[in-house]
């Protein structure tokens, strides 16, 4: 079995068929603990530590923690635009570029209190959407038609997939 560091726990997987609103439901629960994990992940880590690369010629530890609520405050936008008007078309952004702007390579607490209320209101939103909600769509000119259930499977992803970045970089590195 081969190690992609770059995927540690596995690729996304865009779902094939209706979600369950238990499989929903687990989702938006990971979504929910992504604040506390990121938090724990990155406790303690020192200045260097934090510029490491998670892999040769990734982001550093520092990048990994500032890039997820800029994902997240993109994809919370596009949802809210998702609810409420007709299949708008959403914008997509280059996160390597926004990865190596100044407030990127600064001090990560701004960054996880960020997470700490985007991820409130947005758990709030999500927990408050019904059945037919989650069917509402929006285009990505990259990546096509999206339902806010398939969004939602594929946030639950990145936010653990960032998360795991850090906890497995920690553990190759005995940190
Ligand atoms: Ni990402």
């Amino acid at each position: 079995m081969t190690t992609d560091l770059r995927y540690p726990v596995g690729k996304y997987q865009r779902p094939k068929s209706e979600l369950s609103a238990a499989e929903r439901s687990a989702m938006i629960d990971a979504i929910a603990a992504t604040p506390a994990a990121m938090r724990a992940a990155s406790r303690g880590l020192n200045a260097k530590q934090l510029s490491t690369p998670y892999r040769d010629g990734g982001w550093t530890v520092r990048q990994v923690v500032h890039h997820v609520p800029e994902s997240h405050m993109n994809a919370f936008i596009r949802m809210k635009l998702g609810l409420t008007e007709e299949h708008p078309t959403v914008k997509p952004y280059d996160e390597a570029a926004w990865a190596k702007l100044g407030d990127a390579q600064g001090p990560i607490g701004a960054s996880l209190a960020l997470m700490d209320s985007l991820h409130e209101r947005w758990v709030r939103l999500l927990k408050s959407l019904e059945e037919k909600d989650f069917q509402r769509t929006y285009f990505h000119p990259e990546n096509g038609d999206q339902s806010l259930a398939v969004v939602t499977v594929n946030y639950g992803w990145h936010s653990r997939h960032h998360v795991a970045h850090i906890t497995s970089l920690r553990k190759r590195m005995g940190w």
